[in-house]
């Protein structure tokens, strides 16, 4: 297999990505599925409400998050960035607990609809139900980064429906305007629940919306992992320097229903799914690696036994944890001790 000087194959080379760089994104990609293969079982089992999934979109969030700088940089995700908030610092736990709604879900402490990541200790902004306002949240960062000179970038991450919002004309405009450092991710898998592409945006492509805004837009493949990198790197680039914000549109596909909710088959030919099987980054970045030499036999045996060893870990974590405590129920909401003093009376 050809290698450089340094013992590296050339596969990571152009990218300035390391062997052992590769290989932990992909990881987290595979991660990131078998975590939500067990999420929808556990449904079907009747163990958690709801799943909305993460399958298809994974090699996209994993290129696109990876260029962010852990602890430092935002993330404002959406309810299928499970692949986006494993790279940026969640564990399978954390995001185990979320389906639980246990009171040790860090990303709302049970309070949340089971999808809704978040944490404080990983810069990852609560996903909001109402779809589009993470935009909103992120350019406040953004706006705020800007002011405060912290060099930090935002980005969040939307469907391509909800990119359709008057919210993202809004923010982006403002984002345009004030040459933010924002970094706005379209992963487009095509539909919004059950609604094609062609009924929600009259453009072939949402990217093209960005000349509008002056900015670059940049579609990508979604399951080309290393292409999302190299999109995700020049944006988040440009937005550290000062020259304002990026539309990536990464194409992407729904290999789930909407959610365990939803029955695709109602609405999806039987030849449409199975094509949609071929546009897998899993697969893909799994041959790529292992043309290239970076993962060898031996690796990928271990990486699948840590992955499943995660997995279990994560189930048998949130099955042990308690509901929280309906006695917190008005926590987070209101006060935790009321201020009863009458206003004009206050110090
Ligand atoms: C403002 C708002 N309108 C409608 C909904 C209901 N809703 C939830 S997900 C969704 C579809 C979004 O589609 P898209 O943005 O393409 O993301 P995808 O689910 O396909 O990843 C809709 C309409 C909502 N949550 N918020
Ligand atoms: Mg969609």
């Amino acid at each position: 297999m050809a290698v450089t000087k340094r013992g590296e194959t050339h596969l990571g080379e152009p990218y300035g990505l390391s062997d052992a760089d590769l290989v932990e994104m992909y990881r987290l990609v595979a991660l990131a599925r078998a975590v939500d293969e067990r999420m929808w079982i556990l449904n079907r089992a009747g163990r958690i409400p709801f799943v909305i999934s993460g399958q298809g979109h994974e090699g996209a969030q994993v290129g696109i998050a990876w260029p962010l700088q852990k602890g430092h940089d935002w993330i404002a995700p959406f309810y299928r960035s499970i692949a986006t908030c494993l790279t940026f610092g969640m564990s399978p736990r954390d995001i185990m607990t979320a389906q639980y709604a246990t009171a040790a879900d860090p990303s709302s402490g049970g309070r949340q609809m089971p999808g809704h990541y978040g944490s404080h200790e990983h810069n990852i902004v609560s996903v909001s139900s109402p779809v589009a306002t993470q935009l909103l949240h992120a350019v406040g960062i953004a706006l705020a980064a800007k002011i405060r000179k912290t060099g930090q970038v935002a980005m969040t991450t939307m469907g391509e429906g909800s990119s359709n919002q008057g919210d993202v004309h809004e923010g982006l405009n403002f984002a345009a305007i004030h040459k933010l450092p924002f970094v706005f991710v379209v992963e487009n898998n095509g539909y919004a629940i059950s609604v094609p592409a062609a009924m929600q945006v009259s453009v072939a492509d949402v990217a093209e919306r960005a000349a509008g805004y002056g900015i670059p837009g940049v579609v990508v493949d979604g399951a080309d992992v290393l292409a999302c990198y190299v999109a995700s790197r020049d944006a988040v680039a440009r937005a550290r320097a000062g020259h304002g914000p990026t539309l990536i549109e990464a194409k992407v596909t729904r290999l789930t229903a909407h959610s365990s909710d939803d029955q695709q088959t109602k609405y999806r030919s039987a030849e449409e799914l199975a094509a949609e099987k071929g546009h897998d980054a899993l697969p893909r970045f799994r041959a790529q690696l292992r043309d290239t030499g970076v993962l060898t036999d031996e690796l990928e045996a271990r990486l699948a036994a840590e992955i499943k060893a995660a997995v279990e870990d994560a189930t048998d974590y949130a099955e042990a944890q308690p509901d929280p405590d309906p006695a917190t129920a008005t926590r987070f909401v209101y006060a935790d001790e009321p201020d009863t003093t009458p206003p004009g009376a206050r110090a």
